[in-house]
């Protein structure tokens, strides 16, 4: 806990807006800044939810404690219909109470004893469970990193990939595809590529697909449609991006049974066995509602409301290129990354866009120090406050 740096990101964003609010108590304040969906959850999944809750008042109906890896049918749709250009199998499937709770039960897994690499910029939680779990060193003040994880640089000299002809060996690869911050979603080969690097140097990747519902071009929507990535790879994904279930909370991981530790035991039985210990399965209410996404229908209205999200994200890619700023992110991902010119710290930055604006952002630093220079937006927004989001940043830069 000593080793942590500062507050956790998202918590001192909230904290540093709320300080904002009581200094301006009359503001209307604009929040892009965690990454939270604000769109209703279309009424035939919260119907789905409410059917389930009341049944439960039933003798029929009633459920007590469900299968700790999730409700069979829920694991076999979210295969079925999930991934359905790649073999994944119902039963290698773990549903769970969202993406975050899973990478820590992966570092729980795993353990302190290894090595670890990230994406840098990338998602903070794959570093402070890290640190949490006891598998990095101190903190260097003077370059802003943790002794033994090794940080990938990804920004626009390298198309926001890391360069693997000189990252060392490390045991565990996090990758997130589309990538929070930068936005960028991996090509197939920048996938074959660490695929193949993954595999020679006999090191797990840990992909995060919690953007792929973003995707509009043909990158690949999860690592599984790389071949040899079932031997290599496990894949942590949610509900929340793509249904709005970040209040709600339910996500998935995939573990392959192809993938085995170096003397060949299954790395599933493992995590079957983490799962059973640290928790109890995600609630049976929720798990209904997710079966709903998974329906024609429920799909469908989800669709629509990412539409509408990625036309914010245009929106904002619109405004800011207009004002001369280079953007990033927003094509493949809810997130617009924004390089800003001159020398100024991204936390000076964010705090100048606050203050002259009352909008809510996230500095790039508080991903890695790859990130600085950068601003994230999210475009989780409703319109109206895009648009009145966009208007004001056309003040505060021309
Ligand atoms: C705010 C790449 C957001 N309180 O909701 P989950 O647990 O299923 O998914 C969490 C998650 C997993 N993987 C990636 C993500 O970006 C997220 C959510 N990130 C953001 O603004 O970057 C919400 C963060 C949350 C937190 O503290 O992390």
């Amino acid at each position: 806990m000593e080793k942590l740096r500062d507050g956790y990101l998202f918590q001192e964003i909230r904290r540093r807006e709320e300080e904002h609010r009581k200094k301006y108590p009359t503001a209307n304040v604009i929040t892009l800044g965690v990454g939270d969906t604000t769109q209703p959850i279309p009424q035939i999944i919260t119907s789905s939810m409410v059917q389930k809750a009341c049944a439960l008042s039933t003798d029929e109906g009633y459920s007590g404690y469900g299968p700790e890896q999730g409700e069979k049918a829920l694991r076999q749709a979210i295969a079925d219909k999930l991934y359905t250009h790649v073999e994944v199998k119902g039963d290698e499937v773990f549903v769970s109470d969202g993406a975050q709770c899973d990478i820590s039960r992966l570092q729980l897994l795993m353990g302190s004893n290894l090595t670890i690499a990230v994406q840098d910029p990338s998602f903070p939680a794959y570093i402070d469970t890290g640190v949490l779990i006891g598998q990095t060193g101190e903190f260097h003040e003077k370059t802003r990193k943790y002794k033994n994880i090794e940080y990938m640089k990804c920004g626009p000299e390298n198309d926001f990939f890391p360069d693997l002809s000189i990252t060392p060996r490390t045991d565990i690869i996090f990758l997130c595809s589309p990538n929070n911050p930068t936005g960028h979603a991996a090509t197939r080969k920048q996938l074959q590529q660490l695929v193949e690097f993954a595999t020679k140097n006999g090191s797990i990747i840990i992909y995060d697909s919690a953007y792929t519902a973003y995707i509009s071009d043909d990158s690949p929507r999860t690592i599984f449609e790389i071949p040899g990535a079932k031997e290599v790879a496990i894949e942590v994904s949610t509900f929340s991006k793509f249904a709005g279930f970040t209040g709600v909370r339910l996500g998935w991981t995939v573990i392959p049974k192809e993938l085995k530790y170096a003397n060949g035991f299954p790395i599933i039985n493992d995590y079957n066995r983490i799962v059973c210990t640290c928790f109890n399965g995600a609630s049976n209410i929720v798990q209904a509602g997710g079966l709903t996404c998974l329906s024609q229908e429920g799909y469908m209205a989800l669709c629509s409301v990412i539409d509408n999200y990625r036309e914010n994200a245009k929106i904002l890619i619109d405004t800011l290129t207009s004002l001369g700023l280079k953007v990033y992110g927003g094509k493949n991902a809810p997130y617009v990354w924004v390089k800003f010119p001159g020398s100024s710290s991204s936390w000076d930055v964010f705090t100048e866009i606050l203050e002259k604006t009352h909008i809510v952002t996230v500095p790039g630093a508080g991903f890695g120090p790859g990130g600085e220079g950068f601003i994230r937006i999210s475009a989780f927004g409703n319109r109206e406050v895009i648009l009145e989001a966009s208007k004001r940043l056309k003040t505060l830069f021309k």
